[in-house]
């Protein structure tokens, strides 16, 4: 029984990924319109679908590698680049067939990828100490303050200047959260150096990699240009940064996991 048993966690992990490969595959395979050569927009929404898809098959299947209390930092990595993956199918799907993207569609993914990176600060300083669940809810409702301000305003529910403050108002939280408040001091008097330097570099994601969003809010609404004239700059901006702040951040949680895990023989 019990050899059966880690047969089977052994083909896990590879099947759920391979499994997910064949889903996402098959969402691309209904695309009805065509993506040109010249299309330099819907081919950076390709390229980073298959970026995430592949990050989503690595980051589960790297799992097998990290010892247990860094398995679930794993798996929202991969969470995060799954829905990211098959957001951007669709996008992808949206902007061939009609040349454009709404930046409201994007709050749609947003709103679940956002909260999962938020939570990685949470899970990595949970991997070595214990930490309150205070700062869960605290970096949870700074995140939802800034995404549904900024809907609040991209949609039209609301003017978009008082939307824009609201929003920042939430970034500006999380900030504080995870260099002054308790998430800051919890890393800078508890982790071992692999971990400050993962929670340094993720929170530099946050303030410079994130800010890319609001730059891009500003421009579009609040300069007087009209959001469709930018629509191309705006969407292979909002694709590369995308990379940093899904893909890259994913890659620095796993390099400390790794590092944290073969330091330790207790699996
Ligand atoms: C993977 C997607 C990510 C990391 C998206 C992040 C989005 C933001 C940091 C958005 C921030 C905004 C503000 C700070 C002000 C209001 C407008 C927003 C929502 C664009």
């Amino acid at each position: 029984m019990q050899i059966k048993m880690n047969w089977l966690k052994s083909i896990a992990s590879p099947a759920i990924a391979l499994g997910l490969l064949f889903g996402v595959s098959q969402a691309s395979a209904n695309a009805g319109a065509v993506l040109k050569p010249e299309d330099f927009v819907g081919i950076s929404f390709w390229l980073i679908s298959m970026a995430l898809v592949a990050s989503t098959a690595f980051f589960f299947l790297e799992r097998d590698r990290v010892s247990a209390k860094w398995k679930t930092s794993l798996t929202v990595s991969g969470l995060v680049t799954l829905v990211a993956a098959v957001h951007y199918f669709y996008m992808r799907e949206v902007w061939v067939a009609t040349g454009s993207t709404p930046t409201v569609f994007r709050y749609i993914d947003w709103l679940i990828t956002v909260p999962l990176l938020m939570i990685e600060f949470y899970l990595i300083l949970s991997a070595i100490t214990k930490v309150p669940a205070g700062v869960f809810w605290r970096l949870m409702i700074g995140t939802l303050v800034m995404l549904v301000g900024g809907y609040l305003g991209e949609a039209g529910y609301m003017a978009v200047l008082p939307a824009f403050i609201i929003g920042m108002v939430g970034w500006a939280y999380i900030l504080y959260e995870i260099f002054m408040g308790e998430a800051g001091k919890i890393n800078a008097n508890s982790a071992p150096a692999s971990v400050q330097s993962a929670f340094n570099t993720m929170r530099l994601i946050v303030t410079i990699g994130w800010a890319i969003y609001p730059l891009g809010y500003f421009f579009g609404y609040l300069t007087g240009s009209s959001p469709e004239s930018s629509a191309n700059a705006l969407n292979i901006i909002y694709n590369l940064a995308d990379v940093l702040n899904k893909i890259a951040f994913g890659l620095i949680i796993w390099t400390v996991a790794v590092k944290e895990s073969e330091g330790h023989s207790h699996k």
